[in-house]
């Protein structure tokens, strides 16, 4: 019988001391094949990288320790790039990406490892049939949508959500993208990974996906994370 391909599930972590334990639990339940997690932490000062250690007792974890929070995009590369550097035996051959704070539900995990066997990128999406968003603001709502038509437009890439922070690519993806050219910190990192993509003439797939607004914990959205996406789109348009 061929072995089930390796998964790296690569979740990272500023302040989710309340749900860091519920998130691994709930992916461990799952009782996934071949399955690790790498837990990405800027020195969470709630003390999430030292409980995301004492997990690690229990669970398949590992757990990567930044010294200062400096963004979710520095915090991806920075996984991307140990994972990616692992030997033969242990590479993973599927990555999945997902926030920490239960708003991703890990029970899509299953249905992303199905689709992504016949395509390179599978991305989890809030705005494509089946798909959708509980508890956000009005406000919260409009930005994204603008946010995601805007990106489409001026980019030209037919994807429903790009900004979306669940999703699953086959290891080469990630090696074939240049990460000294993605300098964004917050969604613009994930328009940046699927942009490149979707340039390599990749397959890219959506999968619906039902988005809930974090129950604990505080929010790390902000204005700047708006104005930084709005830019840098339009400089990675013109980008060679
Ligand atoms: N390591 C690291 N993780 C971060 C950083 N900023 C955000 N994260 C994590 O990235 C994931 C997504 O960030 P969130 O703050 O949930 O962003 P969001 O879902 O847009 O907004 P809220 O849920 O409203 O806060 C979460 O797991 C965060 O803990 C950072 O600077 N460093
Ligand atoms: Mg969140």
């Amino acid at each position: 019988m061929l072995e089930s391909p390796r998964v790296t599930v690569i979740t990272p972590t500023y302040n989710e001391k309340e749900s860091i334990a519920e998130l691994i639990r709930r992916i461990h339940d799952l009782h996934i094949e071949n399955l690790d997690i790498v837990v990405v932490d800027d020195n969470s000062p709630d003390g999430t990288g030292s409980l995301a250690e004492r997990l690690g007792q229990q669970y398949p974890i590992r757990v990567i320790h930044r010294a200062k929070k400096e963004g979710l995009g520095k915090a991806y590369i920075h996984a991307f790039k140990e994972v990616l550097a692992l030997g033969p035996e242990t590479k993973p051959d599927y990555i999945i990406q997902m926030d920490a704070d239960l708003s991703h539900d890990p029970a899509s995990i299953p249905r992303f490892l199905e689709k992504i066997e016949s395509c390179d990128v599978v991305l989890g999406s809030r705005y494509t049939r089946g798909g959708g968003i509980e508890n956000w603001s009005l406000i919260r709502r409009m930005v994204s949508r603008f946010g995601n038509i805007y990106a489409s437009l001026v980019l030209g890439i037919p994807y429903r959500d790009l900004t979306s922070g669940f999703k699953c690519f086959r290891r080469e993806v990630l090696e074939a993208i240049d990460f000294t050219n993605i300098s964004s910190v917050g969604y613009n990192f994930q328009i940046e990974t699927t942009y490149y993509a979707h340039r390599n003439k990749l397959k890219i797939c959506e999968i619906p996906i039902i988005f809930t607004e974090r129950k604990q914990g505080t929010s790390k959205f902000n204005v700047g994370i708006i104005v930084e996406s709005f830019w840098k789109v339009l400089l990675l348009r013109f980008r060679k």
